[in-house]
């Protein structure tokens, strides 16, 4: 019998979409972010799903084009797909504003964004697509008007959809007999080792192990055939499946090195969720006291990128509008708004301004790029801080 064990509970939180438009709103919703791993499948996901419309609705604020090294890892990976695998037909699920769909201009590109906003971006973009939520149903429906797939891709999406089963039984049916399937997600293996716990919110409703995802594919007959980590998103898993039935496709030997990686660091063991609960819980008072030991000396600290991600970190630490002037993002969106649940104000990038000596890296998963943005701050002493993978002040 499988158990679903509690390892975190990391208190009370919002919707992490829900960029306010007033600062003290009476209605916010708030659910309990608590964390779990199951013992027989390995899979590490939330206690409480938050229901798919909350989240995904036609006010969504994430554009995935929005930094300049995802448009270029999306570019080179399309073109990696093109050279590969020379694909007559490929989907998308979770194309959001078509970053990656984009470049399949030539050939039959269908996309899957239940977010209404976006799928109007692409569906101007002549790339047919459907703005409803992935499911046995909807591939059905795709299919009958579109054959099946050479290439079916997903982003920071399928750890989004509560119902994997469903999920992968669909990507299954969707593909034809040699196609393949590429999905890219947070790695939990990072995420133990840099205890970037607000890898964990509404949205992301698993963080994968390649161990958890073999057990989870095989149940609906696909393999996994090779793995690319990824520096993007705080390091990810960029995952190739083919079908159980298609031995023309060999298995590369990393599969097995990851495996063994992942055993060697007992990600099918308790023990490994109980330590990353401890060093969470330290890495909050860390943070909380740097915070502290600043705002008592008058210093402004601001917020550099108002994440989805940052969300868990503010509302579990309680940093909110006392311990943070503003936030500074570039998307507008966000812009004249206020981070959910810590009601602190989201402002135009329009550089860090010279009074501001502290800016918290809500961003930290493109440091290098603000790195390279933010010389002048850095040469004037300005500091970054993160709590990614300790507290620290950069
Ligand atoms: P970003 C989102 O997560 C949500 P987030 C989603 N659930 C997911 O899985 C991942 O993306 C993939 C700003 N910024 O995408 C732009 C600057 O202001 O990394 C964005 O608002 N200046 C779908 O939100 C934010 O930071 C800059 O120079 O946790 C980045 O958000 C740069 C580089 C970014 O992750």
């Amino acid at each position: 019998m499988a158990k679903k064990i509690n390892f975190l509970n990391l208190g009370k939180h919002p919707i992490t979409n829900n960029f306010l438009k007033v600062q003290n709103p009476n209605n916010e919703f708030f659910y309990n972010l608590d964390l779990i791993f199951n013992s027989e499948t390995k899979l590490v996901s939330l206690k409480n799903f938050v229901s798919p419309k909350r989240m995904f609705n036609d006010k969504y604020a994430h554009r995935a084009s929005a930094s300049k090294t995802m448009r270029l890892a999306y570019s080179k990976l399309a073109k990696s797909i093109e050279k590969k695998f020379k694909p007559k037909s490929i989907l998308e699920i979770g194309s959001n504003d078509g970053v990656f769909i984009k470049h399949f201009m030539k050939i039959n590109n269908i996309g899957v964004e239940p977010c209404k906003n976006l799928a109007r971006i692409t569906n101007k973009m002549k790339i047919k697509t459907y703005d409803e939520f992935w499911n046995i149903s909807l591939s059905k429906k795709i299919i009958k008007h579109n054959k099946f797939f050479d290439v079916i891709y997903s982003a920071n999406t399928i750890s989004h959809i509560h119902n994997l089963d469903e999920t992968f039984q669909a990507v299954n049916n969707s593909l034809n007999n040699n196609g393949i399937f590429i999905l890219e997600d947070p790695s939990l293996a990072e995420v133990l080792k840099n205890r970037s716990y607000d890898q964990f919110y509404d949205e992301h409703a698993y963080v994968f192990s390649i161990t958890a995802l073999k057990n989870i594919t095989k149940k609906v007959g696909l393999q996994i055939f090779n793995i690319e980590k990824l520096k993007t998103h705080g390091g990810s898993n960029r995952v190739y499946f083919k079908k159980f039935s298609n031995d023309k496709i060999k298995i590369s030997n990393n599969v097995s090195k990851h495996l063994k990686n992942e055993k060697q660091m007992g990600i099918h063991k308790l023990d490994v969720y109980r330590k990353f609960s401890k060093n969470v819980k330290r890495s909050k008072k860390k943070l909380v006291e740097i915070f502290r030991k600043l705002k008592k000396k008058g210093e402004p600290i601001i917020g550099y990128g108002a994440t989805y991600k940052s969300s868990t970190v503010l509302n579990y630490c309680n940093l909110n509008h006392e311990f943070i002037d503003y936030f500074l993002d570039t998307t507008p969106t966000k812009v004249g708004k206020f981070t959910p649940g810590t009601h602190i104000p989201i402002m135009k990038y329009n550089g860090i301004p010279s009074n501001v000596r502290f800016a918290f890296l809500g961003a930290w998963n493109f440091k290098e790029e603000i790195f390279k943005k933010e010389k002048e701050f850095i040469k004037r002493g300005g500091k970054f801080i993160s709590h990614v993978p300790y507290p620290k002040i950069l």
